[in-house]
């Protein structure tokens, strides 16, 4: 059951797609209130065993006690431990314990949340301003709450299937010839790929819709080439439109008065990638659909599929804020003597980038009316998400695009994907992702994923591999990394067979995770759940944060840690442990409920199979054009009929409801024999 509770005026967000939601009458429940200056801090007191889940992309494990959190969309690449904003802003929380309560905050601006960090019991979610609306969720669980949540946020983007392949990435692939390289690489060691992304240096000077002549002098024809090798290309849009007289995206945007604006009404200015830039007002209706068509450039000349960056949106710097820093040199008494002045020089100086004061300085036309981009800080790179998604409804009205965003808001959910942005090759961010997947579905973001062996710093072959091997069940797997940091992709780190045949467990598992995706985005499920969700009554499986349970048939258990062999266990049931190798190559154990200690290789990827569960698996395959779907292996741990039902469709159009997108597989008893059954694919059984 859901309440809706309107505080003040807010601005709407387009974060809720039910029309049907009730009104709260009189006070509000589990929450007290406490209105300060205009504004109203929430406090709810935990029991010592309650569960906080939720806050999408957050920094912390599953469990969000203990921490202090900003929904701010944040361009910061060093997430560290304390840090309390990323990229996106996720304002849903779900108490789990003697009771089950989920609350979302529809608040565009600034939200903090204080779980349990000042005072270990208290949860206290303070808004930024008064004007918000609060939707407080009653349900039977966790799960049931989530379920709720999604139920009235709206269906979750659906990718093309093409984008469950591999995909390589790294900031500086400079021309065709060095993307030729990437693939051909790929292809020579059978090391299977879909797609190749192309950062800012694909374009001209940093133009968005630009590509350059001397890098890419026939582009259409180079995007088909690849194409034919089974390649997609991914470029990249950037938030920030370059200033440069005579360029028609900065032209028109000014002509037709579409980017935000200062107090004064002139155009707002900041320093990004292509120098000046103007920035496209998104949270204006025209304007999104000015920049939306212009995506048609690149699908016209073969491009399917998108991400769109620096929409928090990111700054270097602003011309109002070097003044101010360079007003306050002029002024800088120096004093050896006064090492915090020192300090403060030093910190005027290095913050320049991404202030609060610039985003306080320039306004939106929300369709008529004015705001101060700070308030509504959150919208900006979803409305950006909401702009492309429009756009190719209508441009490519049968036909999916991929589409991810680094900026984030609930309600772009229904546009795109996002990506989790600048993370760094370090073993800690690995488990950040594990414990970060499930978390992100709640707040209905189920195409995701991390860059698979860090974005910044020196990734080393076995990061590489254990990332990989977890990786392998994010429905975004890509490979991506910073300018300047060590060359990341497989090929780089010498011998390349535990490479290729980790990727290759992928492509046998493509047709499962693609069926447990388009399952959980059609009935507002989720793709990776805690344990919790599944055990609930198992008093052990709720503490557990780095096993998570991947669509209806498996758990995993990644390996994070350098130099270990394997990893410690919780079993809530009886499992299956299946060890790959490669896709073929396997190895199987029966496991009894409870801990255990399971070895895993550094070129192993560790699995579960549940119990009465079965596990369908194709031949890999180098791209997903070229996988097999006639013939599978089904694992099932086994002791009674039991069925599994697979999603199977285009992987292309929007026709989702067909029945003839289910495929059954079963496993039948007769006469104490338990064999397999397909009545569309021919199917081989390997019973434990
Ligand atoms: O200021 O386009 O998160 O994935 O490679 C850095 C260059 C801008 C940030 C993105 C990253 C991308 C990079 N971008």
């Amino acid at each position: 059951m859901i309440k809706r509770y309107i505080y003040g005026n807010p601005i709407p967000t387009n974060a809720v797609a039910a029309t049907d939601i009730e009104n709260g009458e009189g006070e509000l429940q589990y929450f007290s209130e406490i209105e300060m200056g205009g504004k109203i801090i929430l406090s709810y007191a935990m029991n010592d065993d309650d569960i906080v889940y939720g806050l999408g992309e957050a920094n912390r494990g599953l469990n969000k006690r203990g921490g202090l959190y900003s929904s701010y969309c944040t361009d910061d690449p060093n997430q560290t431990e304390e840090k309390q904003s990323f990229y996106g802003a996720h304002n849903f929380l779900v108490i789990s314990g003697m009771i089950s309560v989920g609350v979302f905050i529809d608040c565009p601006g600034e939200v903090t949340f204080d779980i349990g960090y000042t005072s270990p019991n208290m949860l206290n979610i303070k808004p930024g301003t008064g004007d918000f609306v609060l939707y407080l969720i009653e349900g039977k669980s966790a799960y049931d709450v989530v379920r709720q949540f999604r139920a009235m946020i709206g269906r979750s983007y659906i990718a093309p299937r093409w984008a469950f392949g591999f995909q390589q990435s790294r900031w500086s692939y400079m021309d065709e010839d060095e993307i030729r390289e990437v693939v051909r690489r790929h292809r020579e060691k059978g090391i299977p790929l879909d797609a190749v992304y192309l950062d800012i240096d694909y374009m001209d000077g940093y133009k968005d819709f630009t590509v350059s002549d001397e890098r890419f002098p026939d582009f259409p024809a180079f995007v088909q080439e690849m194409r034919s090798q089974g390649v997609r290309l991914v470029p990249i849009i950037d938030a920030g439109v370059k200033i440069e007289e005579g360029y028609d995206i900065y032209e028109e945007g000014r002509q037709h008065g579409l980017f935000c604006k200062r107090s004064d009404g002139s155009d707002f200015v900041a320093g990004v990638w292509p120098g000046k830039t103007h920035f496209p007002d998104f949270m204006n209706s025209n304007a999104r659909a000015w920049f939306g068509s212009k995506y048609k450039v690149l699908i016209d000349a073969g491009i399917e599929g998108f991400w769109n960056d620096m929409n928090e949106p990111a700054m270097f710097y602003t011309e109002e804020g070097i003044e101010e820093a360079k007003q306050y040199i002029a002024d800088f008494d120096f004093d050896c003597g006064d090492p915090g002045k020192y300090f403060e020089l030093a910190g005027k100086l290095t913050h320049m980038s991404n202030r609060k004061k610039d985003y306080e300085s320039f306004y939106h036309n929300m369709d008529g009316t004015v705001v101060c981009h700070d308030q509504v800080h959150n919208l900006y790179g979803a409305y950006m998400t909401r702009a492309a998604g429009e756009a190719f409804a209508q441009i490519v009205p049968d036909k999916r695009m991929l589409l991810f965003s680094r900026a984030s808001y609930i309600g772009s959910h229904r546009y795109g994907g996002i990506w989790t942005g600048d993370n760094q090759s370090w073993w800690s961010h690995l488990l950040m992702n594990i414990k970060m997947m499930p978390s992100l579905n709640m707040c209905g973001y189920m195409y995701s994923g991390a860059d698979l062996g860090g974005f910044g710093s020196n990734c080393t072959r076995d990061l590489l591999l254990r990332w990989l091997e977890f990786g392998i069940f994010t429905p975004l797997m890509r490979d991506h990394s910073a300018q300047g940091t060590r060359r990341q992709e497989c090929y780089a780190f010498g011998e390349t067979e535990d490479f290729k045949n980790i990727i290759s467990v992928r492509y046998s598992l493509l047709p499962y995770l693609y069926s447990e995706y388009m399952k959980a985005c059609l009935s507002g499920d989720m793709l990776f759940k805690p344990l919790e969700f599944e055990y609930p009554s198992d008093n052990f499986a709720r503490t557990v944060e780095d096993q998570l349970l991947v669509g209806d048939s498996i758990m995993i258990a990644p390996v994070y840690e350098q130099n270990a062999v394997g990893r410690y266990v919780y079993l809530p049931e009886d499992m299956l442990y299946v060890v790959f190798r490669s896709s073929s190559l396997r190895r199987y154990q029966v496991m009894s409920r409870g801990l255990h200690f399971i070895p895993a290789a550094v070129n192993e990827v560790p699995m579960f199979i549940r119990k009465n569960k079965i596990l369908p698996l194709c031949r890999t395959a180098q791209c997903t054009d070229q996988i097999d779907t006639s013939m599978f292996e089904l694992i099932a741990f086994a002791d009674s009929a039991c069925e599994y039902r697979m999603y199977e469709d285009d992987g292309i159009s929007y026709n989702f409801t067909s029945p003839e997108n289910y495929v059954p597989f079963r496993i039948v008893e007769n006469e104490g024999v338990l064999t397999a059954d397909s009545s569309k694919k021919i199917v081989k059984l390997t019973l434990y």
